[in-house]
């Protein structure tokens, strides 16, 4: 009879692993804010199974040590840690951009994206999250071609303006590996979703209700509330009191969560590349967004006073 219970219990948990998105998170964590939110918002999302956490390489930043995924990966260990959720795997990516398609250097991130791709089906395929640059996952492909009909890319990256459809390529996360995006857009084979700057920009936290929420969180709350506080904004001399930051990343992870609150159409791939089709968030609707993250994250603290 135990037996059966014990059978039944793996059934049960497999059967409902198999009807969540199964999701990796590839992150340049150390190089921004938004990410730890991000990641917070895809850990506690009941509508996902997060396979694991990687760390993507962010060179260009004038903070840039000289192994920026390892930097990212101390973080996403504490969050990890903090959360909980320590069985949740965490790799390092590849510290430099891909210089040429024809040598490709594998990573810690890259052998486990193609691990766990193998290990899916076309019906509930491994969607690749990716919240930097996109050198891992370029390279995951290069290694593996064959992974290509079992994986979902997700790129937050570059500007676009679906009213003419014109992309600006000059974005953080696209200068990171330009080779990288390039082989990405021009694989017709890939199923690619981009989250543009333009779009993701429209979702603004205000400090003064962050701060309230993560209040709750006890000692997670106060890592994230320091990372505010604490993280100096290269690119902007505006808001010096970080009373409001973008978070791009935020905008990605809700919209593949919940896909009643952005609009996504289809769109030829930029001039001078491979001619087709990609798929680009053009609306989304930051308030509900919000709504929903806030009340998200006041589950999983409510879940943890109540065991
Ligand atoms: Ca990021």
């Amino acid at each position: 009879m135990l037996y059966l219970r014990i059978i039944f219990f793996f059934l049960f948990i497999q059967i409902s692993k198999a009807q969540k998105v199964k999701v990796i998170i590839d992150a340049d964590t150390a190089n921004e804010v938004d990410d730890l939110f991000a990641i917070l918002g895809a850990l506690t999302e009941p509508k996902f199974d997060v396979v694991g956490l990687t760390t993507s390489q962010f060179n260009t930043s004038p903070y840039a040590t000289n192994n920026t995924p390892l930097e990212s990966k101390i973080i996403n260990d504490s969050i990890i840690s903090l959360i909980g959720y320590e069985s949740i795997p965490s790799l390092m990516g590849q510290i430099d951009p891909i210089s040429n398609l024809d040598s490709i250097t594998s990573s810690d991130a890259s052998n486990f994206i193609v691990k766990k791709a193998k290990l899916t089906s076309k019906n509930n395929p491994l969607n690749i999250i990716v919240l930097g640059s996109c050198t891992n996952i370029a390279s995951a492909i290069i290694t593996d071609p064959s992974i290509l009909d079992k994986i979902k890319v997700y790129y937050l990256g570059f500007w676009h303006n679906p009213i003419i459809n014109s992309y600006n390529l000059n974005e953080f996360n696209t200068r990171n590996d330009p080779i990288a995006v390039n082989f990405l857009l021009n694989n017709p084979d890939l199923d690619l979703t981009v989250m543009s700057a333009s779009t993701s920009k429209n979702l603004v936290f205000n400090k003064v209700d962050v701060f309230s929420k993560l209040a709750k969180l006890d000692n997670l709350g106060l890592y994230l509330i320091d990372r505010w506080i604490s993280f100096n904004r290269w690119w902007t001399n505006d808001d010096k009191e970080n009373n409001f930051w973008v978070m791009w990343d935020v905008a990605l992870v809700e919209a593949i969560a919940n896909q009643d609150i952005s609009t996504k159409e289809t769109f030829d791939t930029p001039d001078g590349y491979t001619k087709r089709k990609i798929n680009i968030y053009t609306k989304i609707d930051p308030e509900t967004i919000k709504q929903r993250y806030w009340k998200k994250i006041e589950r999983y603290t409510n879940n943890l006073s109540n065991e």
